[in-house]
């Protein structure tokens, strides 16, 4: 299941290559399907403008992260179906502890949805109340281009391929770098029958109990 020699991107920025195995990455893909068939894939909105994300969204666990016209939040229900989201898969778990460093449990699970075509624009994510807790980013299917800034808008930033497989670790002054996904390489996986990427991201919202 795990490979992968950790390559540091930045303070705080760690990089695991090849992370998942193709078997892990069939397993863990599994469990994201049986996640979205009880909590549908939809498009986040834009606070004040309304417009949707080219990116759709889901997530696992007892807090999710939400998108509409009156804002960017945490709650416990999907937006659309009103029902609690699904647990976070165990594999997903497992990658947490052995990856993260911390003794907290991670209380949400933000799953994106990459088609060909759709991008995530620079941002930093700052809706937790917890940044001490880093947070931990697997991805399935085709190549990305990621882009990783610092911690202020405009400032230098650099791009990086993220493979399906791949594992991110984002703590310390990382943890509010800007990033973003610039675009997707289409027909590098053959893991998705129907192309795109997901990327799936665990975080501590709230403070550590
Ligand atoms: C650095 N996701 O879910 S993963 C996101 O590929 C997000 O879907 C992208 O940005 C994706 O918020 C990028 C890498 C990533 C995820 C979360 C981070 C980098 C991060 C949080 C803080 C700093
Ligand atoms: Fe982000």
């Amino acid at each position: 299941m795990m490979q992968a020699q950790p390559i540091a991107i930045s303070p705080g920025a760690v990089y695991y290559p090849a992370y998942l195995d193709r078997a892990a990455q069939e397993g863990l893909l599994a469990e994201i399907r049986a996640a979205i068939a009880v909590a549908p894939l939809y498009h986040p909105r834009m606070p004040r403008s309304g417009k949707p994300f080219s990116v759709r969204m889901t997530n696992c666990g007892p807090l999710g992260w939400v998108s509409d016209a009156t804002g960017y939040r945490y709650q416990a229900r999907h937006p659309e179906t009103g029902a609690p989201w699904p647990p976070i898969p165990a594999a997903l778990l497992r990658a947490w502890q052995a990856l993260g460093g911390v003794a907290v449990e991670p209380q949400a699970c933000l799953v994106n949805y990459y088609g060909q075509g759709t991008r995530l624009g620079l941002h930093q994510d700052r809706d937790e109340e917890e940044f001490a807790a880093p947070v931990v980013s697997l991805s399935l299917g085709d190549t990305a281009i990621f882009r990783i800034g610092g911690t202020q808008r405009g400032g230098p930033s650099r791009s990086l391929k993220l493979a399906g497989g791949d594992a991110f670790v984002f703590g310390g002054p990382a943890r509010l770098a800007f990033h973003g996904i610039d675009r997707l390489l289409p027909g590098t996986s053959t893991l998705l029958p129907e192309g795109g990427r997901f990327n799936l991201t665990m975080r501590r919202v709230t403070r550590a109990p």
